[in-house]
């Protein structure tokens, strides 16, 4: 419903064939690339029938799926506290919660696989290690404070980052997004009502949620992506009308947003060189530690091989629901057909 917009009219999928099998003529090709780009400049969008170059095919191929594997691995750490959960209303909102990252996987599979990679292949990638998926969820949920967290700033890192894509030149995954964010924005609320109840509560509360704060800071700024130097995507996803605020600069607002809202919950930040520049009008952080950032990317973090081991283990158990379904599918299919005559 947010994502679909396959072409099935037989006459284009049989131009669209007879393109790519006598491989269309250089001066087609450059007409179709101009033609590409001036829709880019007019801000149109792209659909999944329309021409577009491979090379941004490829890029959004990977950067909707690396975000949907963030999304379904994402489950995970809070999934581990809904049996936790200090009390009926919360574990009800944390379950919702978690339903609906399992929820945006979904719909970002959905987009993705309109560029023409199926979800099989794109689960292949992540369980064997060839696709990447967000660098935060390689972290530990050690306290019940941890739960808020996520939500007040793992969640509040996603809305800012996944605002912006809501304008993304790519049709199916713009839409996809307005409705993420839609949910995302309950999500950090929730996160947020949660590390109030801890801040106003007694002295041990208030300790758990200053320590689940300071193990949570500096990960979530890293979260943004490496700085725009060292952003190897940045500068043609930009000009595709796909990234529309640098990682630097999202990075920015997030701290801009951020740093009032832990003040007013009486949270100190883990960081001695925070500071207020009156010329600029934002806060500035000191050093982020990128080896550590690369380190967990490159799989060595505290949790990528449980992370993953988790979803292996989740995929071959689940191999007997699959199996249920394609049999539904083909006897559902088989019936119709008998009664098509
Ligand atoms: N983790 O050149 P750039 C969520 C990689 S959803 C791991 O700057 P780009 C919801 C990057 O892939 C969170 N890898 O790359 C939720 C590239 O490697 P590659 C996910 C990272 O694409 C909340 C290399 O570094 N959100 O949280 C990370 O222009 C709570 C160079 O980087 C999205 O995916 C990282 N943090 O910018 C769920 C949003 N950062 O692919 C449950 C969509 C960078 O060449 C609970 N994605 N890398 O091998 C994006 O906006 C972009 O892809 C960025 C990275 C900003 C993530």
């Amino acid at each position: 419903m947010y994502t679909q917009a396959i072409d099935t009219d037989p006459q284009f999928v049989a131009t669209q064939g007879a393109m790519r099998s006598v491989g269309a003529t250089h001066a087609s090709h450059d007409r179709l690339l101009a033609s590409f780009d001036q829709r880019i400049a007019n801000d149109e969008k792209i659909e999944a029938q329309d021409w577009m170059p491979a090379a941004y095919r490829k890029t959004l191929l990977r950067q909707i799926s690396q975000h949907a594997h963030s999304e379904v691995v994402g489950m995970l750490p809070e999934g581990n506290w809904i049996t936790r959960a200090p009390s009926l209303r919360r574990k009800a909102i944390l379950l919702a919660k978690v339903q609906d990252e399992g929820g945006h996987g979904l719909y970002l599979y959905s987009a993705a696989e309109t560029l023409g990679s199926s979800r099989a292949e794109m689960l292949d990638a992540l369980l064997e290690g060839r696709a990447k998926y967000s660098s935060i969820f390689n972290y530990p949920t050690l306290t019940w404070a941890d739960v808020g967290c996520i939500g007040w700033l793992v969640d509040g890192a996603a809305i800012m980052n996944q605002v912006p894509l809501c304008r993304c030149s790519y049709g199916p995954y713009a839409r996809a997004m307005i409705r993420i964010c839609k949910e995302e924005s309950f999500h950090q609320r929730q996160g947020f009502e949660l590390m109030l109840a801890l801040c106003q509560g007694s002295e041990g509360q208030k300790q758990m949620a200053q320590e689940a704060f300071n193990r949570w800071w500096w990960p979530v700024l890293m979260m943004f992506g490496p700085p725009d130097a060292d952003s190897v995507h940045s500068t043609q996803t930009m000009q595709w009308g796909i990234k529309r605020i640098s990682n630097d600069n999202l990075r920015q607002q997030f701290l801009d947003a951020t740093v009032p809202q832990a003040q007013l919950l009486g949270l100190s930040i883990p960081d001695s060189d925070l500071r207020y520049d009156d010329s600029s009008g934002h806060w500035q952080c000191g050093p982020i530690q990128w080896e550590e950032f690369w380190r967990v990317v490159q799989g060595d973090g505290p949790c990528n091989r449980e992370r993953l081991n988790t979803r292996r283990i989740a995929h071959e158990e689940g191999a007997w629901v699959r199996e249920a379904a394609q049999a539904y599918a083909l006897k559902q299919a088989g019936q119709q057909a008998q009664a098509l005559g």
